[in-house]
């Protein structure tokens, strides 16, 4: 397969100002006109070559005229016509089968209703077109189709709707904001709607309608409500207000991913749209305000500006990722959601720069385009935008912003053009920050100190270095911008005088290599804390003894460095008991620490909760290679089970407190407190006595809500036994009729770290329930599995590797973006000692040596080997 790079990109031969597309709609066989205004874009004599795939042709006329055999020729990629005039009509049709559609990409059908999914490359299967983002065109769409239909929905406004002959029905949409063709949608089918309305800061009224399951509305309406928040939040953050007088939603049970921005409505899986307390979570809850916010935000960071070719898909994901992030922050806390959001980040984007797959923020070459929709491209650019604003000042970075919609409204255009707007209003020259979005890797920031007492001076020696990655040997220093503060031992915040000036917080920004910087009237030898609210996304390296940490642990004014130090603290004693050394002195004293953290009356329950999970096992696989799972399972586990020896009475104590009163309520501070009473659960489970089991089945029995339901069940699972089973059961009888659920159902057993897992997960796939076209049960089951449940997946004998690549295989013959997407476990086989390392690879040979894989699992695969 051949390589798409960034240095080819050529500007479109032909522009489309106009499409109009008619869609006549059935299962098997739907219909589709198009006719298109398209004009030559410069001085060339290429012919016009149009995107088109799966398509059953039935007619292509120019200007009016049939074109015959030999005016045209249809492949399997393209319509290509040699001889066409400067500005014509082309009107074609062809013929769809959306109920055979498995890919769910184009036109296919979810729950007897038809839905489309165009991003990246999907249109192609709807009808002929260039399918770039780079075309921009006004959209007129009429859907025709059977009654039973009931809602006939796509992109703008409603120009008309009525009756046919036949049982039939219409609509006409127009959407008068030119719009590249992956931002097309169209929904036709049975569906309940909830309604609301919104002001705009300019004083116009705009419908809001969610289209859900029938029955399902009342779970519509903390998505309606996230989505009033979001517009109201964009208009005071950013000046960004709606533009159409309908904004709708629609939420599908069959998505590839999670949601879709097309414009004017948006497309959600049905997992991140619907809530309810009884069939939620907590985290549903969360991540669906996170998941409308940034859908919403793309009206204007990817819809109204857009990107010119997919190497620049930053430009609209980090960005809209660091709007969402700042948002949630805004709504839910800033420390606990910047925690959130760095577990995030280091559990998914630093393997992926640590690994064969690793990828600048802009990447230079593809084979597909669906599997860039990376970690690396979503949240480390997101990083590299809060950078900026760090570098820049939150004053200039947002006459920035402002700048950057001025100019490009209307526009498809590149990140250099982006970061040209933030030089503009601040001055500032960028060039040396634009390596953030050219060199992928991981830097690792070295801070050393030196504490002058007699002359109060406290000199910081910072250094940085970026191992290799796939095709880049060699990196260079990047701008990082480094927050720090000092604290004295016992945990004063400790100012000092940067270049004459009194702090007590400064951000040093390390340019080159190496730089040194002195702080002065540094009364007392102190504690820094480094690299506050993890103001870079790097490895961070301290020269500070566990001492440091404690101090850091108790009292950093900065939340994220108190989390930071306990985190770095349970890290280096897990992996001392791992590599053979246990420190049993030191893992009491952390035990003590973390006692004395959970009853500091000032620190909210969330970020207690936060405290009390301790680094995951995929997080210390990836500190100190080669990896032994297993040591690094029976290591964290010890130091669980010592922490829940420890703490019994403050876990119990928060167990029983923390109990709710009143209604349930999803909001942040109710949540919290949710949040730490299950983990006070989860760590007693780790030391198992009867009446353990008893308090886990008693929170069970009582739970009101999903979030204790599963709390209690997984609290169960960790025990193990016939409480687990029995409540196992119970759970599926009571939800079997609700798919969301029982998707939780399938999940929860996939990550049991218990003995008997994994032959219980090879089971399900047999259960009748398991359907692996539908990719949320899929990855219920599977992903969560291999990526979850890291003691079980790496199996000595190598099951679990087998068992990842029989459904890689299986998936990749229905849906090969999902099947792509679930390799990604099996590409860190280097960082594990050789002979799991060796059963993983030999998958991968397994995966890559099989006949009519997919360009999808082929790329992804091939380069975990290389
Ligand atoms: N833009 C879509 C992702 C499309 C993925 C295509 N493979 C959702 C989002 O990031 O908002
Ligand atoms: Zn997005």
């Amino acid at each position: 397969p051949q390589a798409i790079r960034l240095s080819d990109y050529r500007p479109p031969a032909y522009l489309i100002d106009e499409v109009e597309l008619h869609f006549d709609l059935s299962p098997n066989a739907t219909r589709v006109k198009a006719r298109l205004d398209i004009r030559r874009n410069g001085d060339h004599a290429e012919p016009l070559v149009l995107n088109g795939e799966r398509l059953k042709p039935v007619s292509v006329a120019l200007n009016g005229r049939a074109l015959g055999e030999g005016e045209r020729t249809v492949d399997d990629e393209f319509l290509t016509i040699p001889n066409v005039p400067d500005v014509f009509t082309l009107e074609t049709e062809v013929e769809i089968d959306p109920q055979a559609n498995t890919h769910l990409e184009g036109l296919y059908m979810s729950g007897g209703r038809f839905c489309t999914q165009c991003e990246a490359e999907g249109f192609r299967k709807i009808t002929w077109f260039p399918d770039r983002p780079d075309v921009l065109t006004r959209f007129t769409v009429r859907i025709e189709a059977d009654r039973k239909f009931q809602h006939l929905l796509s992109n703008g406004n409603l120009l008309e709707a009525g009756e046919l002959p036949g049982g039939r029905h219409y609509a006409v949409w127009n959407d008068p904001f030119p719009k590249p063709c992956y931002l097309f949608a169209l929904v036709a089918g049975e569906l309940d709607v909830l309604e609301d309305s919104i002001t705009t800061m300019s004083g116009r009224k705009v419908e809001l309608k969610i289209y859900v399951d029938p029955g399902m509305a009342p779970r519509a309406a903390y998505a309606m409500d996230a989505l009033k928040r979001s517009m109201k939040w964009d208009e005071e953050a950013f000046g960004r207000e709606y533009d159409l007088d309908l904004f709708m939603i629609v939420a599908v049970r069959d998505f590839n991913f999670g949601a879709m921005e097309n414009k004017g409505l948006n497309i959600f899986n049905s997992s991140l749209l619907l809530a309810d307390p009884a069939t939620a979570t907590d985290l549903d809850y969360e991540r669906i305000e996170s998941v409308v916010a940034h859908e919403y935000f793309h009206n204007w960071t990817g819809d109204r500006i857009t990107c010119r070719d997919w190497f620049q898909l930053c430009l609209k994901e980090g960005l809209t990722v660091f709007r969402d992030q700042s948002f949630s922050a805004d709504m839910r806390g800033e420390a606990v959601q910047r925690i959130k959001d760095v577990k995030q980040l280091r559990a998914r984007q630093f393997p992926e720069d640590q690994g064969p797959l690793a990828h600048p923020v802009r990447p230079s070459s593809y084979l597909k385009i669906d599997n860039f929709y990376t970690a690396t491209i979503y949240e480390k650019g997101a990083e590299v935008i809060r950078m900026l604003k760090t570098l820049i000042g939150a004053q200039a970075f947002r006459a920035g912003m402002d700048l950057y919609f001025e100019r490009w409204d209307g526009h498809a255009t590149t990140v250099e053009e982006f970061i040209r707007c933030f030089e503009e209003s601040s001055g500032q020259d960028l060039s040396d920050f634009f390596a953030w979005y050219e060199q992928a890797g991981t830097p690792k920031v070295t801070v050393k100190r030196r504490y002058d007492e007699a002359a109060r001076t406290l000199e910081l020696e910072l250094s940085q270095e970026t191992p290799p990655t796939p095709g880049q040997p060699n990196k260079r220093p990047l701008p990082l911008p480094v927050a720090v503060g000092l604290l004295d031992a016992e945990g004063r915040t400790l100012a000092f005088e940067r270049d004459g000036q009194a702090m007590d917080e400064t951000v040093i920004v390390l340019k080159d290599g190496a730089a040194k910087v002195t702080l002065h009237g540094v009364d007392r030898p102190p504690v820094v804390s480094a690299l506050r609210g993890f103001s870079a996304p790097v490895t961070l390296i301290t020269d500070a003894e566990p001492k440091d940490r404690y101090v850091l642990l108790a009292s950093d004014p900065d939340l994220f460095n108190r989390w930071e130090a306990g985190q770095g603290l349970a890290r280096d004693l897990m992996l001392a008991r791992a590599g053979g050394a246990p420190n049993e002195v030191g893992e009491e004293r952390f035990a003590e620490a973390v006692g004395r953290a959970l009853t500091d009356q000032a620190a909210e329950p969330a970020f207690k909760a936060l405290l009390l999970a301790l680094p995951s096992e995929q997080e210390l696989a990836l500190a100190r290679q080669p990896a032994d799972p297993a040591a690094i399972h029976e290591a964290r586990e010890t130091l669980r089970t010592r922490l829940a020896l420890h703490l019994d009475e403050e876990l119990r104590r928060l167990h029983t407190g923390l109990q709710q009163l009143g209604e349930f309520s999803p909001d942040a501070v109710s949540a919290g407190r949710r949040a730490l009473r299950n983990a006070a659960l989860d760590l007693m489970a780790a030391n198992p006595r009867s009446e353990v089991v008893e308090l886990a089945r008693g929170h069970y029995e009582a739970a009101s809500n999903m979030t204790d339901a599963i709390g209690g069940l997984s609290a169960l699972m960790l025990i193990g036994g016939q409480a687990f089973e029995d409540a196992l059961a119970h759970f599926y009888d009571r939800w079997k009729d609700e798919p969301l659920v029982v998707d939780k159902w399938f999940a929860l057993q996939a990550r049991d770290p218990g003995d008997g897992a994994l032959g219980r997960v090879l089971g399900l796939t047999a259960h009748p329930a398991f359907d692996p076209k539908n990719p949320n049960r899929l990855r219920a089951l599977v992903s969560t599995f291999a990526s979850m449940n890291p003691s079980r997946f790496h199996d000595p004998s190598g099951a679990g590797y087998r068992f990842l690549a029989d459904q890689i295989l299986a998936v990749d013959a229905i849906n090969p973006s999902v099947a792509a997407r679930l390799v990604e476990p099996l590409g860190g086989w280097r960082r594990y000692r050789p002979e799991y390392g060796e059963l993983m690879k030999a998958e991968l040979q397994r995966i890559v040596g099989t006949e009519g894989l997919s360009k999808n699992v082929y790329e992804l695969a091939s380069k975990a080997l290389a």
